[in-house]
């Protein structure tokens, strides 16, 4: 691979300190949104099950929002962007042409994400300032769309956020740019590859949200325009919303196959494979979103049907991926002696935080993807709609996938990043099983609670409702739930140490190998069409139009482009003028009746 031609003794702090110093800034941001974001989720936890309550339970709102955000996107982008940052100047193997676009992007993004933060932490107060002509507030949740409204100081917020991420993209493009007209005709390096066809996927994807909240959110919430169209800013949430997972997840993909491979004491399978996958996410991860819609009045049942057999193409890249990495991981323990058809697992180094962190992350993300399967399918997903089911998947996919594995490989950059040896590997170890064994309480618990029908997003499930439920108890789901989600706070507290204590341990010399060995199958397999950006945006934006051209023509005809006003509550549907309606309804009660009669 070109621009790793170093030693293992040449630490990259050495090389770049400049750069160093921005994947650290990077880094920590990140970080003291995951120590924010834990804390508020262990607070619902307790909350929601009734086992410790220190707020009101309208206050519910104000911490769920703040643990969305927080951790959905203060935390995984801001290390993504620290990731990326090392990845490109590492792999290129040269510093950025002009630092000052470099700080810029970084402090655009944190200045955003300060302004967001105190729009939300806001809610905490019992008597808000008014700030702008009104009361500072965002309990929007981290699906900001209408008719949930919050101050503009927060969507404010995110735009300088969301700018930021923009040009730290162009800023990656630059040194590539630059380093093409200094190697020309060489293929691009594997992690830099990664990191420019993620941003051409975060570019197409979050012009969506940039839409929505420009042209229509901002100026509702300012009082320039009086309504808007809600079905139109949802549409264009969820075009971004299901890329933006993609966009979280990603880093890890980098890190299982750039990282993983090495830490199992190989090479990666296959580079060629890896460039596909990307390309694929390119390809396919925006036209999918009205998946999240199937629920939606407003778009007809056509439209969510071919969105459905999109989103179940998506499962290619994840199996590719499975494979790849499974088989690198194999290889890797093989040259360390591991025989067997299943005997080579236990020679891999599970002693090493990071690798055990990974490869736990990647099991994990295994269930994670076969209960995504299920939200995918139009006909389970009206069960699970809305259910706590839905955030067990989520804590399996961004919430450990993609959690744990920033965590694992922040105890492998940290050394290279500080030049301080990683503080306490065996309690690091420890922190990523206590991680591994929280998530499985807890998302054990919100499946089986979804499935019952226990509401997400609420302080009080319990409301009213009596679950019938086959196996187990309530008491005993509410158990796992609250011990699974202490389990994960005390295990983010353990790595916030872990991570303090390094970054003051310099008096220390690094023991880590950040030299990252050729892949078996090198990019000379592959055919060079793969690093042509060009044809594959070009496809991309194809589908993008096919997919959102008819249901956004759709939308706009039916509700205008700032739409009738909308008054959330109380919906009121009098049915005595719709017969029509009535009718439905009276059919649908029909059909749930002769369909439990068949069941039971
Ligand atoms: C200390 C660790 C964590 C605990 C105890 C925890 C707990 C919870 C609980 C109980 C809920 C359900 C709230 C409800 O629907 O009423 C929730 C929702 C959620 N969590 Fe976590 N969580 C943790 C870590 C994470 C991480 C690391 C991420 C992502 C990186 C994450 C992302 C989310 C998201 C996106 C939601 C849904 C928010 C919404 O509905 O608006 N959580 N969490
Ligand atoms: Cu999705």
């Amino acid at each position: 691979m070109s621009g790793t031609e170093y030693t293992a003794s040449d630490l990259f702090v050495e090389r770049f300190p400049d750069q160093a110093r921005i994947v650290r800034i990077a880094f920590t941001n990140a970080f003291v949104a995951l120590g924010v974001g834990a804390l508020f989720g262990v607070l619902q936890a307790l909350h929601r099950t009734e086992i410790l309550r220190i707020v009101e339970s309208p206050t519910y709102y104000t911490i769920l929002t703040g643990h969305g955000v927080f951790l959905v996107i203060s935390f995984t982008i801001f290390f993504l962007v620290g990731l990326y940052q090392w990845a490109v100047t590492d792999s290129l193997g040269r510093r950025p042409v002009d630092m000052r676009v470099t700080w810029t992007w970084l402090g655009l993004m944190s200045v955003g994400t300060l302004i967001a933060a105190i729009a939300i932490l806001a809610g905490f107060l019992d008597d808000p300032p008014d700030v702008l002509g009104s009361e500072l507030s965002a309990d929007v949740l981290f699906t900001f769309y209408a008719p949930l409204q919050a101050h503009p100081l927060f969507y404010v917020g995110l735009v300088l956020f969301v700018v930021g991420t923009w040009l730290a993209g162009f800023d990656w493009f630059r040194s590539w740019w630059a380093w093409k007209s200094d190697n020309p005709g060489e293929r691009i390096p594997l992690p830099t590859f990664m990191v420019l066809t993620t941003m051409i996927m975060w570019y197409i994807s979050s012009i969506g949200v940039a839409t929505a909240i420009l042209a229509f959110i901002l100026p509702w919430s300012l009082g320039i325009t009086e309504s808007l169209n809600p079905t139109l800013t949802r549409t264009l949430f969820w075009y971004f919303g299901h890329p933006v997972v993609y966009f979280w997840l990603l880093p890890a993909y980098l890190l299982w196959y750039i990282v993983l491979p090495h830490l199992s004491g190989g090479r990666l399978f296959s580079d060629p494979l890896a460039r596909v996958v990307f390309i694929l996410f390119i390809l396919l991860s925006t036209p999918v979103g009205i998946h999240h819609q199937y629920l939606d009045p407003g778009i007809s049942e056509g439209f969510k049907f071919i969105v459905m057999t999109n989103t179940m193409f998506l499962l290619l890249p994840s199996l590719l991926t499975a494979f790849t990495v499974v088989a690198s991981m194999e290889h890797g323990a093989r040259q360390r002696g591991g025989e067997g058809t299943f005997g080579w697992l236990t020679a891999l180094p599970w002693r090493d935080p990071a690798f055990t962190g990974m490869a736990l992350a990647g099991l994990v993300f295994a269930f994670g993807g076969f209960t995504g399967i299920v939200n995918a399918g139009m006909n389970i997903n009206y069960l699970v709609h809305n259910a706590l089911w839905v955030p067990g998947h989520i804590h399996t996919q961004v919430g450990t996938a993609v959690a744990l594995t920033f965590m694992a490989g922040t105890y492998w950059l940290l050394p290279q990043l500080t030049g301080n040896r990683l503080v306490g590997r065996s309690v690091a170890l420890f922190q990523v099983v206590l991680w591994f064994v929280g998530i499985i309480f807890m998302t054990n618990s919100m499946y089986r609670g979804g499935l019952i029908g226990m509401p997400r997003r609420t302080a009080e499930p319990q409301y009213a409702f009596d679950y019938e439920i086959g196996v187990g108890s309530v008491t005993e789901l509410d158990v796992q739930l609250a011990l699974g989600g202490t389990l994960l706070f005390i295990s983010t507290l353990l790595f916030l140490a872990i991570v303090l204590l390094t970054l003051f341990n310099n008096d220390s010399e690094p023991i880590v190998d950040g030299t990252i060995p050729p892949a078996l199958s090198g990019p000379e397999d592959s055919p060079r069409i793969l690093d042509d950006l060009r044809v594959w945006v070009a496809i991309a934006l194809v589908l993008v139009i096919f997919a959102y051209a008819f249901p956004l023509a759709n939308i706009v005809s039916r509700g205008g482009l700032f739409g009738p006003d909308i008054s959330p509550f109380p919906v009121v549907t009098d049915l005595a003028s719709h017969p029509v309606t009535v009718d439905a309804v009276l059919t649908l009660q029909h059909g749930v009746a002769t369909a439990t009669a068949l069941i039971t």
